[in-house]
């Protein structure tokens, strides 16, 4: 039998990183209501995926990107549906403003050490070590039911 390649939606993520803390947002509403994450999601028309990346922070936060880099390219299947997607991740250290709650997330700064993986989509805890350590890294996630990973892949890379 063929094996059908999932179809996936480009998505993009951000997360701030001002050492020692990240900026993390509560997400609102929506896909990951509930969950901490960094600020993305998708393209809209005509725009490069650096420029959506850079749009969704200030929509969501507040927050004005002046550089960031590209630290992760993240594949994700649920399983039985025929949509997954394609999350390019970024980290930004250089940025100006202060995190202002958005109608879709609440923002705020963690330290390293009480990141909350707990209440995060489960995929984090095994990139973010690649994230703190500035580690380029291309992984894929299956997801199944309960949003439990059934299987993972995760390699470190040198270009993306
Ligand atoms: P909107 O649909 O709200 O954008 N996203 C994920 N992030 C992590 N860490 N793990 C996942 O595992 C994710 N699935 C989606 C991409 C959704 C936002 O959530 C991210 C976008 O930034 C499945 O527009």
């Amino acid at each position: 039998m063929e094996k059908k390649d999932t179809k996936k939606v480009l998505h993009t993520l951000v997360i701030i990183h001002d050492h020692p803390r990240v900026l993390l947002g509560m997400k609102k509403r929506g896909f990951g209501q509930g969950r901490w994450n960094g600020f993305g999601g998708k393209l809209e028309n005509g725009e490069s995926i650096e420029e959506a990346a850079k749009r969704e922070t200030f929509e969501e936060a507040g927050i004005r990107i002046s550089d960031m880099d590209k630290i992760g390219i993240l594949d994700f299947e649920f399983d039985g549906k025929e949509e997954g997607l394609e999350v390019h991740l970024f980290k930004a250290k250089s940025f100006y403003g202060n995190p202002i709650e958005s109608e879709e997330m609440s923002p705020r700064w963690f330290f390293m050490e009480e990141i909350p993986f707990a209440m995060m989509w489960p995929d984090d805890r095994y990139w973010f070590p690649f994230f703190i350590r500035n580690k380029k890294f291309r992984a894929k996630f299956k997801f199944g039911e309960g949003d439990k990973i059934i299987g993972y892949d995760l390699n470190e890379v040198k270009n993306l």
